[in-house]
């Protein structure tokens, strides 16, 4: 993609992004419609479909030859990366949205030919976007965000990570990951895994790993850690296939290694 067309788009997708967020705002005390998904704790509303169809009808009415994939149902049936790919999520973090209103973004990647070429990330509540172009950094709001700092150890970094790691899961001995989070400074867990990657690439925190995420949880993130040198790869450390559900290792380069050798490896089941 050129940059002209880059920068067309990302101006287009921002102000979109910001129009759904004022809409979210402005209803933020309506009653909700909550329904379940997969199961009892997989909530959505009819904000995240409303919000998703206000993307999709904008996109197809301006580029009709682009495809979108997201969460709720109205976008296409994505099987190839090929084309121009918005890949959204319209509300990241509906249980926050539901119990707290607050502490959920909006997340839209924009892919082409399977390059991540535009994330932005949008904190709705904090009216705090981040945001990235490939090659050209990542921002929060006006800001630009630094390079992730040179040097750091695990003994100094604060990991973004859910509960379902400490209990019994598919992925590695539950005794690993006590040894790791007995290792780190602390850990932290927001409940939004764009707003997680978003705080990786501002260096918040310095890792966030997640036993399973769908593509639009994690398109915009990826472009925007990858912005300010962090790495993005699966739990073994191998890359992310975009189109389906991976475990997610998003951190600091200098931990990424470690993290996966003495931690993951040796627990795994
Ligand atoms: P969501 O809010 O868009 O569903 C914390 O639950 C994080 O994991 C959120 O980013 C959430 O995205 C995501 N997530 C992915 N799969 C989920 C599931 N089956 N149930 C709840 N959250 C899920
Ligand atoms: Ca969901
Ligand atoms: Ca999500
Ligand atoms: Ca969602």
């Amino acid at each position: 993609m050129d940059e002209d067309t880059r920068d067309e788009l990302f101006h287009q997708a921002k102000k979109w992004v910001e129009e759904a967020g004022e809409i979210i705002r402005n209803k933020i005390n309506d009653p909700l419609t909550i329904d379940t998904k997969s199961d009892a704790k997989d909530l959505v509303t009819q904000m995240d479909k409303a919000i998703e169809y206000f993307f999709v009808q904008r996109i197809k009415q301006e580029y009709p030859n682009h495809l979108v994939l997201s969460e709720e149902g109205y976008g296409d049936d994505v099987t190839s990366m090929d084309g121009t790919i918005w890949i959204i999520d319209p509300i990241d973090g509906t249980m926050n949205f539901v119990q707290q209103k607050r502490n959920f973004a909006i997340s839209v990647g924009i892919y082409h030919d399977g390059v991540g070429e535009i994330g932005l990330i949008y904190n709705v509540i904090d009216d705090v976007l981040y945001s990235a172009k490939r090659t050209q950094g990542a921002f929060r709001n006006d800001v630009k965000l630094p390079k992730l700092k040179e040097r750091l150890t695990l003994e100094k970094s604060m990991l973004g990570l859910n509960h379902y790691w400490l209990c019994d899961n598919r992925l590695v001995e539950g005794t690993e990951m006590q040894r790791l989070v007995r290792k780190i400074r602390g850990t932290r867990s927001y409940g939004s895994a764009a707003l997680e990657f978003a705080f990786v690439a501002e260096g918040i925190l310095d890792g966030y790993l997640a036993i399973s995420l769908s593509p639009w949880d994690i398109a915009a993130g990826m472009v925007i850690v990858n912005e300010v040198g962090g790495v993005s790869t699966n739990i073994e450390g191998k890359p992310l296939h975009i189109l389906e559900k991976n475990s997610v290792m998003t951190c600091h380069p200098a931990i990424h290694d470690q993290l996966i050798q003495e931690y993951i490896q040796v627990g795994k089941k």
